[in-house]
């Protein structure tokens, strides 16, 4: 099937092999290998989680054109950008018979990811690299960006929609949540410290990545330099916060998403360290004093936030993230809202770090020492 579909694409004509790729909860990757040609990346769209597909095309085709441009003098340029393939119509998605939505990007050549790092160099890389594309996008030329998924990191509203669907309790399965229920709903009266700031103009809308997981970041193929920042569905107007915070949560963790034994949830402060470095090494220039004033706290929003996620999904019956048992989004929730509990009992010493992190970037006590 997917052999049919490739044909589409502007690629090389003789598939030899078609493979699942991939780490994503999202959208189906293949990997496909041509004997007339290098391989490319074929993607399904999720048409649930994406409502309007070409939206998502029409930001990535000018996010891909303008990031390429602004690395074209470097001599590893094509490893540093998707590239996105366009249809023999010219198009950058198929429309297959049955209503199902694709996209072809060049492949990149070999690189690795990471579900959790190892050392401060590496999350020093993470925080510079994700900042980088911040700095990047902030002069991509006008119109606004499409909102792909609309207040899609609006925590009040998430937290109010958990809190509808628990009530409906559609698949009955609210008795055996209610602890992670509760706990999402004594934090309330926090959720809408960003939105808040941002509706009182406090802190400026900009052009964020909205999903910085870790392995959303391509490293070399030694795992030494960052290259690529990958996945960019979701790439639109919103808080640097959010990509802050969701760096935090995937990079800092000792365990994994969706650890089983909360004992071994917690984070790592050398690596928390780490990020920040790298990341308020590549915001000095843009960031103002009242954004980073929140950066510690988005890392317990945002974890809160996806945790307060995947357990709607959970009490929903699974619509939305990809599941490998029937638990797994509550197993999920559980993991996170620990994760939060850890951030939590740090807030003031983790705020305290960004602070005098801030401060050193400022004075170029940082840029003077060098990479880390
Ligand atoms: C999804 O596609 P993937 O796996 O990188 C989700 C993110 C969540 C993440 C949690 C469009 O990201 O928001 O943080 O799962 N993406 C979307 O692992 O909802
Ligand atoms: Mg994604």
């Amino acid at each position: 099937m997917e052999v049919d579909i490739a044909q589409h694409f502007d690629c090389p004509r003789k598939v030899m092999r078609i493979s699942p790729l991939g780490r994503g909860h999202i959208n189906d990757t293949f990997l496909v290998a041509f004997a007339d040609g290098p391989d490319h990346v074929l993607q399904r769209l999720n048409h649930f989680v994406f409502p309007r597909p070409e939206w998502v095309m029409d930001n990535i085709v000018r996010v891909t054109q303008h990031l390429q441009n602004k690395v074209a003098h470097l001599p590893d340029c094509h490893q540093r950008s998707l590239r996105v393939i366009h249809t023999r119509q010219g198009r950058s998605l198929h429309v297959d018979d049955k209503g199902q939505y694709w996209r072809m990007y060049s492949r990149l050549h070999p690189m690795q990811s990471y579900d959790q790092l190892q050392t401060h160099r590496q999350a020093y890389f993470v925080g510079r690299s994700f900042g980088e594309f911040q700095a990047l996008l902030a002069d991509l030329p006008h119109p606004r960006l499409h909102e792909t998924i609309v207040d899609f990191h609006h925590t009040p509203r998430r937290l109010a929609r958990l809190l509808h669907v628990a009530q409906a309790d559609p698949q009955r399965r609210r008795s055996l949540a209610q602890r992670e229920l509760d706990f999402a709903q004594k934090r309330q009266p926090r959720v809408g410290r960003l939105v808040d700031c941002q509706r009182r103009g406090e802190i400026p809308e900009r052009i964020t990545h909205n999903d910085t997981k870790l392995n959303n970041l391509m490293f070399d193929e030694a795992g030494n330099e960052p290259l690529c920042v990958l996945d960019l569905d979701t790439v639109m107007p919103g808080l640097v916060h959010y990509d802050f915070g969701d760096m935090i949560r995937t990079g800092c963790a000792t365990a994994a998403e969706d650890e089983e034994d909360l004992e071994r949830v917690d984070f790592d402060r050398h690596l928390f360290s780490g990020i920040c470095q790298g990341y308020l090494e590549a915001g000095r220039h843009f960031l103002t004093e009242r954004e980073v004033e929140h950066l510690a706290f988005s890392a317990i929003l945002m974890t809160l936030e996806v945790g307060i996620r995947f357990l709607t999904d959970y009490l929903e019956g699974d619509l939305y993230f990809r599941v490998h048992h029937p638990e797994h989004n509550l197993q999920r929730a559980r993991s996170q809202f620990e994760l939060v509990r850890r951030l939590e009992a740090a807030e003031a010493e983790l705020h305290d770090l960004v602070m005098e992190t801030w401060n050193r970037s400022l004075s170029g006590e940082m840029e003077r020492a060098g990479i880390p």
